[in-house]
Order: C-alpha cells, then sequence, then structure tokens
C-alpha cells in the first residue's frame, strides 16, 4: 500500500515556472541571447545549471561567466518570489494535501530547486510537508532517481510505496527509475509515461487515486 506522497514543487504545487521564465528572459536579454516563452518550456524541471546550457547553446563562456550567469538568474528569480502566498497554490493543491494528510500519509518535497524552502513557506503548506527534497540534497539532477530516493530514505518509506506527483518528463523518468509510482500532470506527450496521467490536481481525490493505484499492482 501507498505510504509516502512526493511531489515535484514547480508545475505541481505551484507555478513557479513564470518567475523562472522572467528571470531567465531579463538574462538572455542582458546577454544578448535569443530566448522566449517557447524556448522557455525546454527548461521545465531542470536544473539551474542545466537551463543556462540550454540558453547559451554552442556559444562559449568560462566556467567564471557562467557561474556569474547562474548568479544573476537566481537573485532576479529570488526577488521575484517574495511576492508569493497562498492563493499562488494551484487549483485542489490544498485540498489534497489536507486528504493525504487526513489518510495518515507521509509527504516529501523533490524539486530541483535549490529555493523551494522559501517557497513552500510563502505558499502556507510547511506544515503539510513532513521533508523537504530540494537542489541541496543530492548531486545528481533529474532524470536520476537520487532525489525522489532520498525522500522516500528521509521518510522511512520504501520507494515501491511511494508515489510521485511530477510535471516535467524528466520528472517522471526520475520517479520511475526510483521503482516508485508515478503521477504525470500535464498533457500526455509529456508525462505520458506516467502510471497515472492528470490534467491537474483539482477535484482529485486520494482514496480515489489509491484505489487505482492499488489496481494498476495487481
Ligand atoms: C524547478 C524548475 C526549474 C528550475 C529548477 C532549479 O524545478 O522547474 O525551471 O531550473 O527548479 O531551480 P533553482 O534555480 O531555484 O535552484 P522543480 O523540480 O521544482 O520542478
Ligand atoms: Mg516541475
Amino acid at each position: 500500500d501507498i505510504q509516502g506522497v512526493i511531489f515535484d514543487l514547480d508545475g505541481v504545487l505551484t507555478d513557479t515556472a513564470e518567475y523562472h521564465y522572467r528571470a531567465w528572459q531579463r538574462l538572455a536579454d542582458e546577454e544578448g541571447l535569443p530566448f522566449d516563452r517557447e524556448a522557455n518550456e525546454a527548461l521545465r524541471g531542470i536544473s539551474r545549471r542545466a537551463s543556462l546550457m540550454k540558453i547559451i547553446g554552442d556559444r562559449v563562456y568560462s566556467e567564471a561567466q557562467i557561474e556569474d550567469m547562474m548568479e544573476r538568474k537566481n537573485q532576479y528569480y529570488v526577488d521575484s518570489i517574495d511576492a508569493i502566498s497562498p492563493t499562488d497554490l494551484l487549483p485542489g493543491v490544498l485540498d489534497f494535501l489536507k486528504e493525504i494528510k487526513q489518510a495518515g500519509v507521509k509527504t516529501a518535497l523533490g524539486s530541483a530547486s535549490k529555493n523551494a524552502r522559501p517557497v513552500i513557506e510563502k505558499l502556507g503548506i510547511a506544515e503539510y510537508i513532513d521533508v523537504i527534497g530540494d537542489g541541496h540534497s543530492v548531486e545528481r539532477p533529474k532524470p536520476a532517481p537520487d532525489l525522489f530516493l532520498f525522500g522516500a530514505n528521509e521518510l522511512g518509506v520504501d520507494p515501491a510505496a511511494c508515489v510521485v506527483f511530477e510535471d516535467a518528463a524528466a520528472g517522471i523518468e526520475a520517479a520511475l527509475a526510483a521503482g516508485m509510482w508515478a503521477v504525470g500532470l500535464g498533457p500526455v506527450e509529456r508525462v505520458g509515461e506516467a502510471h497515472v496521467v492528470l490534467s491537474s490536481l483539482e477535484n482529485v481525490h486520494w482514496a480515489d487515486l489509491r484505489g487505482k493505484l492499488q489496481q494498476l499492482a495487481k
């Protein structure tokens, strides 16, 4: 039976993607690098460094310049998340977190972001998250399973008894590599590898979902 739930942050609990996008756009404009909303889609769920690598493409920069650009983008992002509040929770998230807590299931965050903790606090959901796995927790980013395995380990739950909620292809891959159940949020073209695909957490009930996963396990 499922004993642990692991949530990705961006695209699952809230849409920090918009803030990441604006910060990258500002940096790209300063550097004269081509970038737009469409290009930003490819950055979904991937680490800060991997994102920058996609933006700079085959242009050559020194490690010092790369670090300076990552630092600048992060400063823009950190400034912008200051305004996050509980109204930034995605539809259905709060009710779902309450149901899970009610059911006695443990929860972990599994976010690539080094800024995940302040975001969880500003969203007002810290009391619903037992363990925070973030960009500081492990070395290898998604699609490696490390971050989700970290969460399961901290929760003291067998990976096979965990379900991951993810909006990014790399995150679904990481969940499956960890031997966990995967619920994809978003279009099938993006998260179709997951065991269950949902458009959002709105009107999703833990008892139903748990039943569905138990059915798949047979
Ligand atoms: C998030 C975002 C990514 C971002 C990454 C690292 O991942 O989706 O766009 O690049 O975190 O964030 P930071 O630069 O704040 O460390 P997730 O895993 O929450 O979807
Ligand atoms: Mg995400």
